[in-house]
C-alpha cells in the first residue's frame, strides 16, 4: 500500500498549455478550459503573453529545420489571428498524458474528433496545423517550457528549485498630475 502511494506520488507532473492565437480569436477559451478541467488537474499559473520572435523560436527550437518553421513562428506570434496567447501551467498526477489526450493529435485531421484539436483545428492553405492549443510532450520538455514562459513567482506554488538573486530593476507607476501652486 505504502509502495503504491509513493509510486503514484512520483507521477506528479506539470504541463505547459498554450491557448494559441487561433483559439483566442475563435473565442474558444471557455470551451478549452472546460475540456481541460475534466482532467481534474490544478492550474498553477496563467497569463496572457504577447509572443516575441525570440520566445517563439526558443519554444519551437526543435522544429527549426522543418519547412513549416517560418509559418509556425508567424502563427504562434499571432500574425494571422491576435497577437497573444493564454499560457497555463497544469499540475497533478499524470498531467502530461491526461492533457495530451484531451488535446488530441498534432494533425487536426488525424486527431480524435472529440478532442480539442479534432473539434477546432484546421490545416491552412499554407500547410500549417492550426491546432488551437499547445501541450507539453514529456516531463523534460514541460520543465524547459515552463521555465521559458514563467517566472517562479508567477506560479502558485514552487514546482522547480529556485535561487535568490539581487537585481536592480525599473518599475513603472501611474503618472500623477502634479499641479503647480
Ligand atoms: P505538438 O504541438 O503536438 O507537440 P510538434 O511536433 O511539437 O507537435 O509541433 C509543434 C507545432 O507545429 C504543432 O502543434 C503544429 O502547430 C505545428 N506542426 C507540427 N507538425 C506540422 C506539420 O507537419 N505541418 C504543419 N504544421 C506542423
Ligand atoms: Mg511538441
Amino acid at each position: 500500500m505504502e509502495h503504491e502511494i509513493s509510486k503514484r506520488e512520483m507521477k506528479t507532473q506539470q504541463s505547459l498549455v498554450l491557448i494559441k492565437p487561433d483559439g483566442l480569436l475563435k473565442s474558444l477559451t471557455g470551451n478549452i478550459l472546460t475540456e481541460l478541467s475534466d482532467t481534474k488537474l490544478i492550474i498553477a499559473g496563467a497569463k496572457i503573453v504577447e509572443v516575441t520572435k525570440e520566445l517563439a523560436e526558443e519554444h519551437y527550437h526543435h522544429l527549426m529545420e522543418e519547412k513549416f518553421f517560418d509559418e509556425l513562428i508567424k502563427y504562434i506570434m499571432g500574425e494571422y489571428h491576435v497577437k497573444r496567447v493564454l499560457a497555463l501551467v497544469y499540475h497533478g498526477e499524470d498531467a502530461i498524458s491526461k492533457i495530451r489526450k484531451v488535446v488530441g493529435a498534432t494533425n487536426p485531421e488525424k486527431a480524435e474528433p472529440t478532442s480539442i484539436r479534432g473539434k477546432y483545428g484546421r490545416i491552412t492553405s499554407k500547410g500549417v496545423f492550426e491546432n488551437v492549443v499547445h501541450a507539453s510532450e514529456n516531463e523534460k520538455e514541460a520543465e524547459r517550457e515552463i521555465k521559458l514562459w514563467f517566472k517562479p513567482e508567477e506560479l502558485a506554488h514552487t514546482i522547480y528549485p529556485t535561487e535568490e538573486m539581487e537585481v536592480k530593476k525599473v518599475e513603472y507607476f501611474w503618472k500623477t498630475d502634479k499641479k503647480k501652486k
